[in-house]
């Protein structure tokens, strides 16, 4: 499918989203978001892709949501479309893991759609913050509740009171990123992830990611025993016969999604 503001490639089961709008920083309006969740959706049942990586430029991942979109909308506008209610859910229902590999500015809902990705590659030019404070509003895609989940109150208020920016190096420290890379390495590293990723079972990989997802939304207990539930049911499956052969015949396995 043609798109305008994302360019989408497939190589080697991987598909790589790239955020496509140069003259706006990336800002995310509702056309970008809208063929985001329908490339998500795409690659989500092609069944030659295994994992997702977005990304966008070397400048900017996504300075925000369009500001230029938002300023003139009511609160009637915005509360009766739920103003990226859908995309938002769009993005966290796509089963396959994504990465989010991020240069440059990550913003407001640029830093928001990051952290709806599965884990975070940052470049060392990669700057994260939700200023939306600065515009007389708040984060409203998760800059407020993901963000705290991941790097604790005070850090949290802290970027959403004060709008201030945080460099990668402090974002891994925080526990934002998963692992900070010189910028020309960026798309090497987190190709290199998502075919790791991409050699797994399919099951396995969208067991874990479901399960690890799962702490976000229950108490220990319930997450422990759905963990466990998921982990005794992979012994219904082909690739856990096969996992465990190749390991016990010192081969490499081959899964088959089955
Ligand atoms: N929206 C629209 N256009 C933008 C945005 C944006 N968020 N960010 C940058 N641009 C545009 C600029 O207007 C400019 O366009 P033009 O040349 O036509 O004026 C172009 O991109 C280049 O930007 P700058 O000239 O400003 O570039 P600089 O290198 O000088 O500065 C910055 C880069 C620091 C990133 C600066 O552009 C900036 O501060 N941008 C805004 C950052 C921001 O405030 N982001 C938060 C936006 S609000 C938000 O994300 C809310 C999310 C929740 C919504 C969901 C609701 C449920």
């Amino acid at each position: 499918m043609a798109y305008e503001t994302i360019i989408v490639e497939v190589e080697d089961h991987v598909a790589t989203i790239k955020l496509n709008r140069p003259d706006a920083l990336n800002a995310l309006n509702s056309h970008l978001l809208g063929e985001l969740s329908t490339a998500l959706a795409e690659a989500d049942s092609n069944d030659k892709v295994r994992c997702i990586i977005i990304t966008g430029s070397p400048k900017a991942f996504a300075a925000g949501a369009d500001i230029k979109e938002m300023s003139e909308k009511s609160y009637v506008d915005m509360y009766l479309s739920d103003f990226f209610g859908g995309e938002g859910k769009a993005i966290t229902s796509t089963r396959k893991p994504i990465i989010a590999a991020v240069a440059g500015y990550a913003l407001g809902g640029g830093c928001e759609l990051a952290m709806m990705c599965d884990f975070i590659i940052a470049a060392d030019t990669a700057k994260f913050g939700q200023p939306e404070i600065n515009l007389g509003v708040i984060a409203g895609l998760g800059g407020t509740q993901r963000l705290t989940r991941y790097i604790g109150k005070s850090k949290a208020m802290d970027m959403n009171l004060t709008g201030r920016f945080m460099d990668a190096e402090e974002a891994e420290r925080s526990g934002l990123v998963s692992r900070v890379v010189p910028a020309k390495q960026l798309m090497e590293e987190a190709k290199s992830a998502a075919e790791k990723i991409a050699e797994k079972s399919m099951i396995s990989a969208i067991a874990a990611k479901e399960s690890v997802n799962r702490a976000y939304e229950t108490t220990l207990a319930e997450g422990l025993l759905y963990e466990r539930r998921l982990f005794h049911s992979l012994f219904a499956t082909e690739d856990q016969k096969e996992g465990m052969a190749a390991f016990m015949e010192k081969r490499t396995a081959q899964f088959r999604d089955r």
